[in-house]
């Protein structure tokens, strides 16, 4: 069984497939705290997760410099450490929407396969230099990272991400070696990842083993036949994956995390408190948060909690809470949250419009229904 070595985890992680392990945590808890307690991280596993024994691991940076891998300790050691507050989502966060429109491929998310940590390790530039390697007139298109989880075909996880994008996060991408201050966690990545804030899940490999350069993008399933997005037009019989533009830096999203789908709110309850999160990719702050609890006739900006980021290297979510009026005589409603922002990006109010075969991207306006017993 490829699967007998898994880590153990907390039991209220709730589960999405148990081999390879997915999980995402009580969606309640995560408007709780702005750094989402490790134990309590979505995890988004591909294959089995990697045994790694330190005295045999290093970090194989194939650039041709003649200068030789770096072990853990090394990386550990002789870098300064770096750190970065990202939050990490799946491209197939909230997922279950879309499926309701028309069925996808995917794992079905609900709103929580989305989290906010503080990760620390070495700086990707520092890395390079350290190699004597300048980013910036480096002569590729892409940068490629490889994992140590392997398929059956003794293939890796691979991902990559355009060198453009690269050169514009230099100074916050890192190869991380701890997270929220602890030694990073197996299934996030133990001994090493790399960090890619603003930028989707997939690219942010874990179990980090290798690092190149490329002129083509990382050849793996992951970067060229998944994570893509096309229009609701296209299904399986007609899809080109090659046509399509791989996800990197993610749009804007929210979702309301309490209360939760279904809740049954206190008899003739004349306000509702509601909490959640909202973030978008590429570093882009959240300037506003908009609620409602009638189905989106009547707005009121949320009370947005600053996460201590600048507008144009945002990279961790804004967690928000807004207590507004209920409407009267009605045993339910529906409560809604839209974010906006610093480019004024919106999300789109349904889930029609941008649904695709794969089920990614699933960004509409988020919506709870409640209902209040008179
Ligand atoms: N890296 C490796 N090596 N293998 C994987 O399966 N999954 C990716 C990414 N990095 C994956 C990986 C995906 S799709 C996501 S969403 C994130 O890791 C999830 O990170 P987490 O499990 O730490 O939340
Ligand atoms: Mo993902």
């Amino acid at each position: 069984d490829p699967f007998k070595d898994e880590p153990s985890r907390s039991p209220l992680l709730i589960p999405s497939s148990q081999k390879p392990f997915n999980a995402e945590p009580p969606v309640q808890l995560l408007a709780e705290k702005f750094l989402t307690p490790n134990d309590m991280f979505f995890v988004r596993n591909h294959l089995p997760v990697p045994c790694v024994c330190l005295d045999d691991y290093t970090l194989d940076l194939d650039l041709s410099t003649g200068k030789p891998s770096l072990t853990y300790q090394q990386l550990t050691q002789n870098f300064p450490k770096r750190s970065v507050t990202t939050t990490i989502q799946c491209a197939g966060n909230r997922r279950s929407e879309m499926v309701k429109i028309k069925p996808v491929k995917g794992l079905n998310w609900g709103s929580a396969a989305i989290s906010n940590a503080k990760f620390s390790g070495v700086s990707l530039n520092e890395l390079l230099q350290h190699y004597n390697v300048n980013i910036d007139t480096v002569r590729a298109k892409y940068i490629v990272f490889e994992g140590l989880d392997v398929q059956p075909d003794g293939s890796p996880y691979g991902a990559s991400i355009p060198l453009e994008l690269a050169r514009m996060l230099k100074n916050d991408i890192i190869v991380a070696y701890e997270m929220n201050g602890e030694i990073l966690p197996r299934d996030h990545g133990y001994p090493l990842r790399v960090i890619i804030p603003g930028v989707v899940g997939a690219r942010q490999v874990k179990w980090l083993k290798k690092i190149y350069f490329s002129p083509e993008e990382s050849t793996s399933h992951w970067q060229r036949r998944d994570y893509k997005g096309f229009n609701s037009s296209i299904d399986w019989h007609n899809v080109d994956f090659d046509k399509s533009v791989s996800i990197s830096q993610l749009p804007v999203i929210s979702a309301i995390c309490d209360p939760v789908e279904g809740t049954e709110l206190e008899p003739g309850a004349e306000e509702v408190t509601l909490k959640g999160y909202a973030w978008s990719g590429g570093g882009r702050g959240i300037i506003r948060v908009d609620v409602s609890a009638d189905g989106g006739n009547t707005w009121h900006e949320a009370t947005l909690k600053p996460n201590g980021q600048t507008p144009y290297r945002s990279y961790a979510w804004t967690l928000w809470e807004a207590d507004i009026p209920l409407p009267q005589g009605q045993s339910k409603t529906e409560l809604v949250v839209k974010a906006v922002d610093v480019s004024y990006n919106v999300q789109p109010d349904s889930v029609a419009g941008i649904w695709n075969l794969r089920g990614c991207l699933s960004n509409a306006w988020h919506r709870v229904n409640v209902t209040v017993p008179s």
